[in-house]
């Protein structure tokens, strides 16, 4: 392939990175004088790295207060950072469920360690597709869900992004504004335009559902937009069911293409089934979308990266062909899912019994969450906070998105050493009953003073 193939402006995404890539490699080698590097390939002109120009990355805002909170010797201090379940104890939580999939995969001298296919393992996509769109979906029933398994939640969003912008006509994406901040990193480096839409309105911290009308309204005939099927990150509002209603009404009549991030199935209200009803809406008129799952927080899978992505389409012949060129997108990728999380989620799906102890522990998850929300509402009412905190126990599901500004979070870190994301965003699920008053505390501490 000639350097000027991959300039042409009907390129694909990744052929016009490899493109910018060779342009280049070809320019260095024509112009500067290499050989100081070839005599010597680890160090550069001066002797020193060949990295030596490049600037300290800042951390990620969400991952690298965990890695804050690490360093912190404190022995009062409370990570509400990352989104991940912890219990009473403040200890990460593996399931019930979970250790018995493990025995069993263990127990199985059968199994072995072969590459899956590269669309991950097939009982594992077949039973994911009928827990998110329901195990009666008309779509299923037709054969015209392709669903292929991919590294968690994020991987499933790119691998949707990356196929999107090879093979879809419209290359925009709408975001919420606020997302969840891998969003626009994901799809921009996936090839795709992102731009945003009102979703949240700070002055009632709830839905600005006019501002979400108006601008899918005004967008682009045929654009993806980003849902999030629940427990929206990190505003913690949902709309509701009526809403999403106008919402596929409006989508629909425009041509947009929904494109949901399904995370939280089971954490918003602790039901899998309601938790998919916005998604099931938009199958059940016939129309195609996207979807990604994730079963981090539901499973408590986080590091086993276990997700999929289907995309529902109109007839399976159509489905079959996205397939085929979903494969494509992830060979060159990673080439092939891992083995041991999906082998999990397989065990638990296919099996009642285990599937409704599943559904038991979830539950118990979300009812924890809930309390948690209760005890920090009261506990600011005691302390007379001033400021209306009813949207702690009004919004939905991980987070609660406190209002609070950055410099009264930085002060909450520094004197109380408590972590969160700098948007004031805490995860209920990393609170215990023994934290509350001390998180009460250090609220009510920046809502007195002038932080
Ligand atoms: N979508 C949303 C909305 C989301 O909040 C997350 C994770 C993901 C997708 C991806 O999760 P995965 O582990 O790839 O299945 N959010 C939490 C963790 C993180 O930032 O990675 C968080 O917001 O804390």
């Amino acid at each position: 392939m000639t350097n000027s193939e991959f300039s042409s402006s009907s390129s694909s995404p990744s052929d016009r990175r490899i493109g910018a890539l060779l342009r280049h490699l070809t320019a260095a080698t024509n112009s500067d004088n290499l050989s100081s590097v070839y005599a010597s390939p680890t160090s550069g002109v001066s002797g020193g790295s060949v990295f030596a120009h490049l600037v300290q990355a800042p951390e990620d805002p969400i991952l690298g207060v965990t890695v804050a909170y690490n360093k912190d010797p404190s022995p009062v201090k409370l990570n509400l950072g990352v989104g991940a379940y912890r219990t009473e104890e403040g200890k990460p939580l593996v399931l019930n469920v979970v250790r018995k999939a493990e025995q069993q995969l263990i127990n199985d001298r059968t199994r072995i360690k072969e590459y899956l296919p590269i669309v991950g393992l097939v009982e594992f996509n077949k039973l994911s597709a009928k827990l998110i769109l329901g195990a009666d979906s008309p779509a299923i029933r037709e054969n015209r869900v392709s669903t292929v398994e991919c590294l968690s939640g994020t991987g499933s969003l790119r691998v949707g992004g990356e196929f999107l912008a090879k093979h879809y006509h419209q290359k925009t994406i709408y975001i919420t504004q606020p997302t969840w901040g891998n969003h626009p990193k994901i799809f921009t480096l996936a090839g795709l335009t992102v731009k945003t839409y009102r979703y949240y309105d700070p002055s009632t911290r709830g839905l600005n559902f006019q501002g979400l009308m108006e601008d899918l309204g005004a967008a682009t005939p045929g654009s993806i937009v980003l849902l999030h099927a629940c427990a929206h990150n990190p505003t913690g509002v949902d709309p509701t069911i009526q809403q999403w209603e106008q919402i596929r009404q409006l989508m629909r009549s425009k041509g947009l293409m929904p494109f949901f991030d399904s995370a939280y199935q089971g954490f918003a209200s602790g039901s899998l089934d309601t938790d998919a009803k916005p998604i099931r809406m938009f199958v059940a008129d016939g129309g195609e979308c996207l979807v990604a799952q994730s079963y981090a927080k539901n499973m408590g899978l986080y590091g086993e990266r276990v997700g999929a992505l289907s995309i529902v389409c109109k007839s399976s012949d159509v489905a079959g062909k996205v397939e085929s060129q979903l494969k494509l997108v992830i060979r060159p990728m990673y080439s092939s899912p891992p083995i041991h999380g999906a082998s999990i989620v397989a065990v638990i799906l296919r099996d009642r019994n285990l599937f409704n102890e599943w559904t038991l522990e979830l539950k118990a998850m979300a009812d924890r969450i809930i309390s948690m929300r209760k005890q920090l509402f009261e506990a600011l009412r005691a302390r007379g906070t001033p400021g209306d905190w009813s949207h702690i126990i009004k919004q939905i599901g991980m987070f609660t998105f406190t209002g609070l500004n950055p410099a009264q979070v930085s002060y909450m870190t520094k004197e109380y050493h408590i972590y969160m994301t700098s948007d004031g965003r805490i995860s209920m699920a990393g609170l215990s009953s023994k934290t509350v008053p001390h998180l009460a505390d250090a609220i009510h501490a920046v809502a007195t003073k002038a932080v």
